[in-house]
């Protein structure tokens, strides 16, 4: 369903933009070397038809780029965003700082202690500023974009009926599974 990859100016050079329409959801990474592990939340938005937008902004490396992201999230017409970071994770916390959208944090396993360090500063955020935050990796990055269209669902019937198909689909792939293989 996307026909086209191109740079969003106004967001910033730097800015992977995957389009058919505006935007719903908003992709952000701390760095770009954290793309082979957000791309596992590609699959779920073209299954979905959801329009999505990828960027990079660091919440230590371009404080600002990112507080200029989230500001703007709502009035671009995103719904959700999703932040994946790795080391000292506070990407996520950040963007939920500076936005009304529900943030959903995916800890990256890219430091020495393979993400147990982005995982805990990813969900430990003090009252007040929510992230949902998800499992260590591409897993979660998957698990983020079903939550996001999930938070969507709630007030889009169409796309409830798509995530029951979508489930539906899950439990035949294991009864399927589980009819021709022998444990
Ligand atoms: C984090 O540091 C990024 O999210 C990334 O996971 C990690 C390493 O970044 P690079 O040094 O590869 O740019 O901020």
């Amino acid at each position: 369903k996307w026909t086209r990859v191109h740079y969003r100016t106004d967001i910033g050079k730097k800015a992977l933009v995957r389009m058919q329409a505006v935007p719903r959801v908003g992709i952000v990474m701390g760095s770009d070397s954290d793309l082979k592990v957000m791309e596992g939340a590609l699959g779920i938005f073209k299954k979905f038809g959801i329009p999505i937008e990828m960027t990079v902004a660091s919440a230590h490396r371009s404080p600002e780029r990112a507080a200029a992201y989230a500001t703007s999230a709502r009035d671009r017409g995103l719904r959700a965003i999703i932040a994946g970071a790795g080391h000292a994770a506070h990407l996520a916390g950040v963007l939920a700082a500076h936005t009304t959208l529900p943030v959903i944090g995916v800890p990256i396993d890219s430091s020495c202690l393979q993400g147990f360090d982005s995982l805990l500063s990813t969900v430990q955020m003090p009252p007040g500023i929510p992230v949902a935050t998800v499992s260590i990796g591409k897993p979660g990055a998957k698990n983020a974009a079903i939550l996001a269209v999930q938070i969507m669902a709630v007030s889009d019937d169409a796309l409830a009926v798509q995530l029951k198909a979508f489930k539906k689909e899950m439990a035949e792939q294991v009864e399927k599974k589980a009819e021709t293989q022998t444990i």
